[in-house]
């Protein structure tokens, strides 16, 4: 990593900088929307791209001098379109709540009914939390998890039966089951509703081919960039080509001004890296780590939501413990791994306390960990748990979990 001017320039950032790339180094990173992009994508989102205005979209601008804008914005569409297999693809927004925020302006009126999945169950704020726009501004009607941690698709569609939504979205932040994207279709067809798939938390594993796509079933399919898919931090609304127009809109005037034409040419090259055969095995072995980490913590004694994980994630269910996710995500922490926690279904504590750790294997799978470094992993968390006032037992974890990072480098 190259720091030779912001030195110069700003030696308090600089120091900070190098701090927390020697905290990615050093530690597990079990956080399931989080990812290491190659050093390709980071170099394309520190370019001279940064200086331009583009509003509008590749040869159609507000802002003159954009020829080599549209052409890496134009390859950036193509691109997120054949991976996905999607007819049309806006590469502008920021995040992925606004990817989805497109949708809700494309397809929506103020007060308009929405189904989706409550964010305690492991849905996203996006999706219709009271707190968020998408609670404030429409009628949410939410569906949950049974108590296998999967979603009822009888009770999905009753719900939408009884409430005619005008948009179903699945997908979710917390989800470790395959999701039936036929399903949802045929329930959104039955009732009249468009459907929003946010596939945000499995893209890289959908386009990897290790989780059933949503092109053809869903109306929308809305993602963020940088979590299993391994780009910038952004988002991306994809659409069929009837509504393209609309979605453009709702981007940019609607929502957006100026797009953050460094961070798309980081997409395009996160996408051509997402379409190589080595990404395929890379899906294949997030998966295999996934499970071996959910199988350790099972054979260390520990609940899991749903027990088997399908895909990248899963949440530690720490009910029986008596301790909360708050406190053991911390002294996860202490011991060099870092996690979020996280809500279970019916959580008898509360969002900021929760009873639940979430993890995901999405970035350890990038540095190289294998199934064996993820069952001492889950060993890790799972003693950390069980000792989390013992002292000396954490100090040694901690050294443990050192050595694994020391084992599979990270940005050398
Ligand atoms: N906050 C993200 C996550 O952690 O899943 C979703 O936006």
């Amino acid at each position: 990593m190259n720091l030779e001017n912001i030195k110069k320039v700003d030696p308090a950032i600089a120091e900070y900088i190098e701090k927390e790339l020697e905290r990615q180094q050093t530690t597990i990173e079990l956080i399931a929307s989080e990812n290491f992009t190659s050093k390709a994508v980071m170099e394309a989102c520190g370019t001279v791209l940064t200086n331009k205005y583009a509003e509008g979209k590749p040869n159609k601008r507000y802002y003159n001098g954009c020829e080599q804008i549209d052409k890496i914005e134009a390859l950036a569409q193509e691109r997120a379109q054949k991976l996905f297999g999607m007819a049309h693809a806006n590469v502008q927004p920021h995040s992925g709540a606004q990817a989805n925020m497109a949708v809700f302006m494309a397809v929506l009126k103020p007060g308009d009914t929405v189904l989706s999945m409550d964010l305690s169950n492991g849905g996203h704020l996006s999706h219709g939390s009271p707190v968020n726009f998408s609670g404030m501004y429409f009628n949410v009607v939410s569906y949950g998890v049974d108590d296998n941690g999967s979603i009822d698709y009888e009770n999905v569609r009753q719900l939408a039966v009884q409430n005619k939504p005008k948009l179903i979205i699945c997908g979710a932040s917390n989800y470790s089951k395959v999701i039936d994207f036929k399903k949802f279709r045929e329930i959104a067809d039955e009732v009249g509703a468009y459907l929003l798939a946010d596939i945000a938390h499995i893209a890289g594993l959908i386009a990897g081919g290790v989780h059933p796509s949503p092109a053809g079933y869903a109306h929308f399919v809305t993602t963020t960039t940088h979590k299993t898919l391994r780009g910038p931090r952004g988002g991306i609304t994809m659409c069929d080509e009837e509504y393209a127009q609309m979605i453009d809109k709702a981007v940019f005037p609607g929502m957006q001004g100026g797009p953050l034409e460094h961070i798309i040419a980081g997409k395009a090259i996160a996408l051509l890296e997402a379409s190589q055969p080595s990404f395929k095995e890379y899906a294949q072995n997030i998966v295999k780590n996934a499970k071996a980490l959910a199988q350790g913590l099972l054979d260390n004694g520990m609940d899991i939501v749903g027990g088997m994980t399908e895909n990248h994630l899963m949440t530690l269910d720490l009910r029986k413990t008596g301790k909360t996710g708050k406190d053991m995500a911390n002294v996860l922490e202490e011991v060099g791994i870092t996690a979020n926690k996280n809500t279970v279904p019916n959580d008898p504590q509360s969002p900021f306390v929760t009873s639940g750790i979430r993890l995901g294997a999405a970035a350890v799978t990038t540095r190289g960990f294998d199934e064996a470094a993820m069952r001492e992993v889950a060993r890790i968390i799972a003693t950390a748990i069980k000792n989390s006032d013992n002292e000396s037992v954490l100090k040694q974890l901690k050294e443990d979990s050192l050595a694994l990072c020391k084992k599979f480098p990270l940005y050398e």
